[in-house]
């Protein structure tokens, strides 16, 4: 019998009163996304409108919307309906092809089915957190509670970091259909929340992370229709990614689902907004003037922006966590995220286009240091934390020289991490500086350990500065980690061989590492001149509507399978040593959960292997427990092989460079053919 589900135990209830909510103005950050911290987008545009004295009220539907899956009554539901359909599927003379992805899915899925609430507790406890193998038990479950909802919501996959479909990008036949057949695993949730809000005049969604698209235009959609008046927006930096990059039909066809859309920072553009909004009557002409603001033109097909404008961080206030109640995060501590820069003051890397930049209008700019520290002051007595992630691309070093000299003058005692680039102004005792001011965890965009790459790349940095201002960080205490990436356009086998080397030999005082595999991102230097870097033709899939996963082919100088077997046994023996995990475990680069056994255990907590958890019960476990009438292993076979023969196609371009032909439409069709 799949484990029993517990409907009275309550740590997964809230305590916000069901009543009304007034407020007219709501800024909703929608699920899926890291449940360890707030995020801190809205809670700065709360800062700064409220200092303003325009007042918007914040919801984190993501963590609520947590709570709300691992209640009891939901897994009951989830659980009632995966017996049904098994029950349904078992009924069957045969399955077809799809029947039989869902068939795994489901007879896996069941025999996990439980209450997850001791995980949230594990998560949420000072003693059990930091027990490794209760934790990563804890971790495991919450792996599980996707893994059941996945199965529940077949052909969908959910992750905190993910929220996409088996294999198509979204596009908006494939939104409308999630929409219109109210797919959501929120749907419950959604409108139990929304029925608090009293007749809300203006709704800000935000878009920051890809895998919050789906829910994101699930909710607006579900907004325009319980509240026909609201007048409901898009900020941040996915949707600024994707209304920038799309073709003039698709951004047009965004406001469909709503009434405008903020691009880049959002501070000046609301402020001016909301007031608008707020009169009486609109005077529809003075959104045209209403900086960073994209909304639907009179003309079919056409779009009007505001102008474009650069958020001065002189003019930036405290952010504003006060809505949010912060204990309800996926941790035993608090931590606040605060951004007291925005920007990269180098700018220039050829595979890079982080947030705004490609914009050409988000310089490097800083929040006065006093400022910055009385900001963390305040915070920290305000909301009870005294660690903090300072939240940026980058700190130039003189900030953060001047940043630790302050916190010190001002015995400010908190703990902090945050992304530096590797410059030779780190010497020993300036790192020491940061340590006593301190900062314990550092990320550091390493990217490679070849200097012919390095320069290839524009990084302005080689092996031996690294090597050398990594030591100066770690030696001061302060832990350190790498983000590497392998196959650059253009690197051969050996170069890529040299950065796993460097990190090797390195390895005593690295703390953390992630060797990853290189992707083109839109807007980057290598994506606007694929020639320069040897590629041979850039590509779309026919669903990547909204252009966030450009492609590339390299000729025939892409590496072999053999080659590619070779890094990744390399990367494995390297990874033996380390205890890593994906976002947002213990383990991972710049999270929460890092910081937290950081600071407990030291700054080599991940630089060894953790002992296994033992509730791993998937596959095998899996379908032993449930009534099955047809093989797993079958159905795994016949669905690998689909993958495999539909993807060798689909991902290809057409003659001329054109895009392949993946979308949801197209991989419909292919299932129907088998
Ligand atoms: C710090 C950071 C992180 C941190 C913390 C992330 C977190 N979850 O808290 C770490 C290192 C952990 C991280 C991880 C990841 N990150 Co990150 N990260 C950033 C970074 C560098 C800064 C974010 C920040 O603090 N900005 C400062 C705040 C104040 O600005 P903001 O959030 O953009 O909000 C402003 C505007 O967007 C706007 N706005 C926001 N919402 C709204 C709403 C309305 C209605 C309006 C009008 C305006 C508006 O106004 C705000 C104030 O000006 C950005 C790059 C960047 N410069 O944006 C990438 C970025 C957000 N990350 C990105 C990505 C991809 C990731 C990962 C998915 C990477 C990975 N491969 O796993 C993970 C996901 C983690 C997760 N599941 O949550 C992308 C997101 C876009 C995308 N394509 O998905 C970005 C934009 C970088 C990029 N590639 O372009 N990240
Ligand atoms: S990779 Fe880092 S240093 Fe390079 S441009 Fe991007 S943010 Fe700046």
């Amino acid at each position: 019998m799949p484990g029993k589900i517990n409907r009275t135990h309550s740590p997964v209830q809230s305590d916000r009163s069901p009543a009304r909510e007034k407020n007219g103005s709501y800024l909703i950050f929608p699920p899926f996304a890291d449940p360890t911290w707030a995020y801190v987008g809205l809670p700065t545009l709360k800062g700064y409108l409220g200092q303003r004295g325009i007042n918007v009220c914040v919801r984190d539907y993501n963590i609520e919307g947590l709570y709300f899956l691992l209640a009891g009554k939901t897994m009951e539901d989830w659980q009632q309906k995966l017996t049904e359909r098994l029950q349904a599927l078992n009924g069957r003379k045969k399955l077809n092809l799809y029947e039989q992805m869902e068939y795994r899915r489901i007879a896996e899925a069941l025999p996990l089915c439980r209450d997850f609430s001791d995980c949230l507790a594990v998560m949420r406890d000072p003693h059990t957190f930091y027990h490794k193998k209760t934790y990563l038990q804890a971790r495991d479950g919450f792996e599980e509670l996707f893994q059941v909802m996945e199965a529940v919501y077949f052909p969908f996959r959910f992750s905190f970091n993910r929220a996409d479909h088996l294999l198509a990008p979204w596009d908006f036949k494939l939104l409308d259909h999630y929409i219109k057949k109210r797919l959501s695993p929120f749907e419950h949730f959604y409108r139990q929340q929304l029925a608090k809000l009293d007749q809300p005049r203006f709704v800000g969604l935000s878009l920051t992370f890809v895998s919050q698209i789906s829910e994101t235009f699930y909710l607006s959609g579900l907004i325009k229709e319980l509240f026909p008046a609201c007048f409901v927006m898009l900020g941040g930096p996915c949707i600024d990614q994707i209304a920038q990059n799309s073709d003039p039909q698709t951004a047009s066809r965004l406001f469909g689902y709503v009434d405008a859309i903020g691009l880049q920072e959002g501070e000046k553009t609301l402020e001016q907004l909301l007031p608008v909004l707020a009169a009486e009557s609109h005077d529809l002409k003075r959104f045209a003037a209403i900086p960073n603001l994209m909304l639907k033109g009179s003309l079919p097909g056409s779009v009007v922006q505001g102008p474009a404008l650069t958020f001065d961080l002189a003019d930036a206030a405290t952010p504003d966590y006060s809505d949010l109640e912060l204990d309800r995060y996926l941790a035993p501590d608090r931590l606040l995220l605060y951004s007291p820069t925005r920007g990269c003051y180098w700018n220039k890397c050829s595979f890079c286009s982080y947030g705004f930049n490609q914009s050409g209008r988000h310089a490097y700019r800083e929040i006065p240091v006093e400022r910055a520290v009385a900001d963390l002051k305040v915070m920290g007595q305000q909301f009870g934390a005294t660690n903090f992630y300072l939240s940026a691309d980058v700190l130039s070093p003189a900030y953060a020289f001047a940043l630790a000299q302050r916190i010190l003058d001002e015995g400010l005692d908190i703990r902090w991490s945050t992304d530096l680039r590797i410059e030779a102004s780190y010497t020993p005792e300036r790192c020491r500086l940061l340590y006593q001011a301190g900062l314990r965890a550092v990320a550091f965009g390493i990217e490679s350990g070849s200097d012919r790459v390095l320069r290839l790349m524009n990084k302005g940095i080689d092996a031996e500065l690294i090597r050398r201002v990594n030591r100066n960080f770690h030696q001061a205490g302060i832990s350190t980690s790498w983000m590497t990436f392998l196959r650059h356009p253009g690197e051969s086998q050996h170069e890529a061989g040299e950065t796993l080397a460097l990190i090797d030999r390195q390895s005593s005082m690295v703390d953390q590492f992630i060797a990853g595999e290189f992707n083109l991102t839109p807007g980057s230097l290598i994506s606007c001149h694929p020639e320069q870097y040897g590629i041979a033709a850039v590509y779309h899939t026919a669903g990547d509507v909204f252009r966030l996963f450009p492609l590339f082919s390299m000729g025939d100088e892409s590496a072999s399978m053999a080659e590619h077997d070779d890094l990744e046994k390399k990367i494995d023996i390297l990874s033996r040593r380390y205890h890593l995990d994906h976002y947002p475990w213990a383990g991972s680069i710049s999270t929460h959960h890092s910081l937290l056994y950081l600071l407990h255990e030291g700054q080599r907590v991940f630089a060894k292997s953790w002992p296994c958890p033992t509730n791993k019960s998937r596959h095998k476990g899996g379908a032993a427990q449930v009534h099955l009438k047809f093989s797993l292993d079958d159905c795994w076979r016949q669905e690998q092989a689909f993958t495999h023969r539909y993807l060798s196609v689909a991902l290809q371009p057409g003659n001329n460079g054109d895009q392949a032909p993946l979308s949801f439409d197209n991989f419909q069709k292919a299932l129907r053919r088998g």
